[in-house]
């Protein structure tokens, strides 16, 4: 396989209400999409960096900047065809970090090898699931009120569970008025990083809740004060930011700083990172499930292919477009039933994008690379 053209877009998506995390209130959501031509066809794929670096340091810009002065170069000049996922990887390894950029390009691969061999990119991975079990990620609300309402319509809609954001301030109280008003449902709490080991007697507080697991309580970085948490609490923690690298995941494992991980194939650099987490966790009996950026139903595609691995035993943050968008970019999207996201039966991604919205959509003019030049290498 050689790539031959790339169409890199800025587009911007109006959130239908505002999503806030201990880390910011969004109300719009700007993401990179791609087209990419092959001598095997073409596919789009999404790089879901924020656009500000307030998850991890990527950013819409620089994501935008990795890959068109330095990644989509260095591929545009490789001479020898790419037939293999890691070869892939390999081409990309002079880059360090950059993992959300880099994860663009390795579902590009993705999508074009299932689809050049007429399967479901699913199919393609070794997935054997129809569907797979999704939660929803609720964002921090101005009351508990309008909390409860957010809810009350996602348990309607199916939901397997629920997912509140906490930060200092917003914890203890939101998690109780949900246990009073809901019973026993699922619920797990995403603290983003917003506390410290100053916290444990809070941490030791919210045991009485049961919650099925607490996502990334501690520092973005951290791994071993996690393992130091973990030893005093009866929660579950996932970690969710501290996860970057095959490496890291390793050492969380080992180190027992978690009980769960929460596998987002953007964050880690692409499925085939994810797949190899994936594994590594089977073999530890940590159970992994698909985490969320607020992705377009491109990336929402690709998180619903991984999830049908077997390791993938807990809801993930997957949704339908209408979760988080009045206009997504695709014209046929994932379908929500029974609290379940049907898994794509078209062969590649299984998602069809609308090129007149996504033109639409975009900020500014799309950048093209073809054909090497040696003028973009500025390395
Ligand atoms: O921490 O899981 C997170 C969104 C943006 C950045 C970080 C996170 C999230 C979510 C959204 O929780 C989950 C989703 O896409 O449904
Ligand atoms: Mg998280």
């Amino acid at each position: 396989m050689k790539f031959q053209r790339f169409e890199l877009r800025h587009v911007k998506l109006e959130l239908t209400r505002p999503f806030e995390t201990s880390f910011g209130r969004f109300t719009d959501r700007h993401l990179v999409i791609i087209k990419v031509f092959s001598d095997i066809g073409t596919c789009f794929s999404e790089a879901p960096s924020l656009h500000v670096p307030f998850y991890n340091y990527e950013t819409t810009q620089s994501t935008l900047h990795v890959l068109k002065d330095f990644i989509i170069p260095a591929l545009l000049k490789q001479k020898q065809e790419i037939n293999d996922i890691e070869d892939l990887h390999h081409s990309m390894d002079f880059v360090r970090g950059h993992n959300i950029a880099k994860s663009s390009i390795d579902t590009a691969f993705y999508h074009l090898m299932s689809k050049s061999q007429d399967m479901p990119l699913a199919e393609y991975l070794g997935g054997n699931r129809k569907e797979v079990e999704v939660g929803i990620s609720l964002g921090i609300e101005d009351n508990i009120e309008l909390l409860l309402e957010q809810t009350k319509l996602a348990l309607n809609k199916g939901y397997k569970r629920i997912k509140i954001k906490i930060k200092p301030g917003w914890d203890i109280e939101p998690i109780r008025q949900i246990r009073k008003q809901f019973g026993d449902i699922p619920i797990m709490a995403d603290a983003n990083s917003a506390y410290t080991l100053d916290s444990v007697d809070l941490f030791q507080k919210l045991d009485a809740f049961n919650l099925m697991m607490i996502e990334q309580p501690l520092g973005y970085d951290d791994i071993y004060e996690h393992s130091l948490l973990q030893s005093q609490i009866k929660t579950p923690i996932c970690l969710d930011e501290s996860i970057e690298t095959v490496a890291d995941a390793n050492l969380a494992v080992k180190i027992k700083a978690c009980k769960v991980i929460n596998i987002k194939l953007s964050r880690v650099g692409g499925i085939y990172p994810a797949i190899k987490i994936h594994d590594i966790c089977e073999e530890h009996n940590i159970p992994v499930w698909s985490g969320g950026m607020v992705e377009s139903a491109i990336g929402k595609a690709d998180c619903t292919a991984l999830s049908t691995l077997p390791n993938f035993k807990l809801p993930g943050d997957i949704s339908p477009s209408d979760r988080f968008f009045n206009k997504d970019i695709v014209s046929s999207g994932l379908v929500l039933e029974r609290g379940c996201v049907l898994v794509p039966t078209k062969t590649g991604l299984g998602v069809d994008i609308d090129e007149k919205r996504l033109e639409d959509l975009t900020v500014g003019s799309p950048v093209v690379l073809e054909k090497y030049d040696p003028l973009l290498e500025r390395w």
